[in-house]
C-alpha cells in the first residue's frame, strides 16, 4: 500500500528533522510488525512556505520531497499538498514536534481495521497544561462549543454527537474522499472546514486521543486574529448551510409527488 505524509512548514528548522526521523523509525518498525503482510510505502511531502531557516534543506536531508508554496496560510499549504499527494491514504501533522509522529502507523492500522474514512487526533482528551497557552486552551474550548451548538444537526452520526477537537491538525484519511469535499479556506479555519465537510457529507469520522506536546520554535498562530477568523468561518459556513437546506426544502415542496397509477 502507498501512503503520503504531509507536513506544512513555515520556519520549523529546529524541529522538522526530529519529526521526520521519529516518523521514519516508527514506519520502519511498523512495516515489520503491524504491516508485515502488506508493508506501507510512505511518500514524505513537506509543504514549505518560503522558510528562511533551513527547513527545506533539513527536510530534504531526511528524505522528504519539499513542495514550495510561497502563498501564505496553513490551509493553502494543505490544499497544495493534497493536489501533490499520490498515496491511497494521507496522514498529516505539524512540523513543530507537537504531534506524536510515531503514532501514525498505529492510527493507519486503526483506520483500515475499522473501515473508517477519516481519523482525527483529539489533543484535548490528554492535554498537558504546558502544551497550550491558557488563551489558546480557552479559544479551543469556545470553538468546540460553537461547533457542538451550531452544527448539532449534522453531527448526530458521530460518536458523542460532536467533534471534540475541531482544531486538531493530525489526521489520517482516505485520499479519495477529497474529491467530494468543498475546501475553500487558506488559513487556520481549514482545520475545522475539513472535519465538518467530512461529517456533513456522511463519511465515517472518528477521533482518537493523542498526546500534544509543547511546540519547538516560534508560534505562527496569532491567538486573537486566528481565533476571530475561526469563529467567523464557523458562523458563515453554518448560515450558508441553512440557506442551502431551505432552498432544497422549497424545491422539494414545489415538486409534485408522482400520482399513483
Ligand atoms: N507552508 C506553510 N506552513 C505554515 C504556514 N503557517 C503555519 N504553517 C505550518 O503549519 C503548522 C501549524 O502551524 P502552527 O503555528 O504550529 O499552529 P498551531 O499548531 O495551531 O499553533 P501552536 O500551538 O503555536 O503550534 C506548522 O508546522 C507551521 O509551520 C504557512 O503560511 N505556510
Ligand atoms: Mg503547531
Amino acid at each position: 500500500m502507498r501512503a503520503s505524509l504531509l507536513v506544512p512548514t513555515l520556519n520549523e528548522g529546529e524541529s522538522i528533522g526530529h519529526v521526520l526521523r521519529s516518523f521514519r523509525e516508527a514506519t520502519e518498525s511498523a512495516n515489520r510488525t503491524l504491516f508485515a503482510r502488506d508493508p506501507v510505502e510512505w511518500e514524505l511531502l513537506v509543504i514549505d512556505g518560503a522558510s528562511t531557516d533551513g527547513t527545506a534543506e533539513r527536510a530534504r536531508a531526511e528524505g522528504a520531497t519539499v513542495v514550495n508554496e510561497p502563498r501564505k496560510g496553513y490551509g493553502r499549504a494543505y490544499r497544495t499538498g493534497f493536489a501533490r499527494a499520490t498515496g491511497e491514504v494521507v496522514a498529516t501533522l505539524d512540523g513543530d514536534a507537537t504531534y506524536p509522529a510515531e503514532r501514525v502507523p498505529e492510527l493507519l492500522r486503526y483506520l483500515l481495521d475499522h473501515d473508517l474514512d477519516f481519523l482525527s487526533g483529539d489533543r484535548l482528551a490528554l492535554l498537558d497544561r504546558k502544551a497550550m497557552t491558557t488563551e489558546h486552551r480557552i479559544g479551543n474550548r469556545l470553538l468546540n462549543l460553537l461547533v457542538r451548538v451550531a452544527y448539532h444537526r449534522f453531527l448526530r452520526p458521530v460518536a458523542g454527537q460532536t467533534i471534540r477537537d475541531s482544531q486538531s491538525g493530525m489526521w489520517v484519511f482516505r485520499r479519495r474522499l477529497l474529491e467530494h469535499l468543498d475546501l475553500t479556506q487558506d488559513g487556520m479555519p481549514f482545520s475545522e472546514e475539513l472535519k465538518l465537510e467530512v461529517v456533513i457529507r456522511g463519511f465515517r469520522f472518528e477521533e482518537v486521543p493523542i498526546r500534544y506536546a509543547e511546540r519547538w520554535g516560534r508560534p505562527k498562530l496569532s491567538t486573537w486574529r486566528d481565533g476571530r477568523r475561526n469563529f467567523s468561518f464557523l458562523l458563515t459556513k453554518r448560515l450558508r448551510l441553512e440557506r442551502e437546506l431551505r432552498a432544497r426544502a422549497r424545491l422539494n415542496a414545489a415538486t409534485p409527488e408522482p400520482s399513483p397509477r
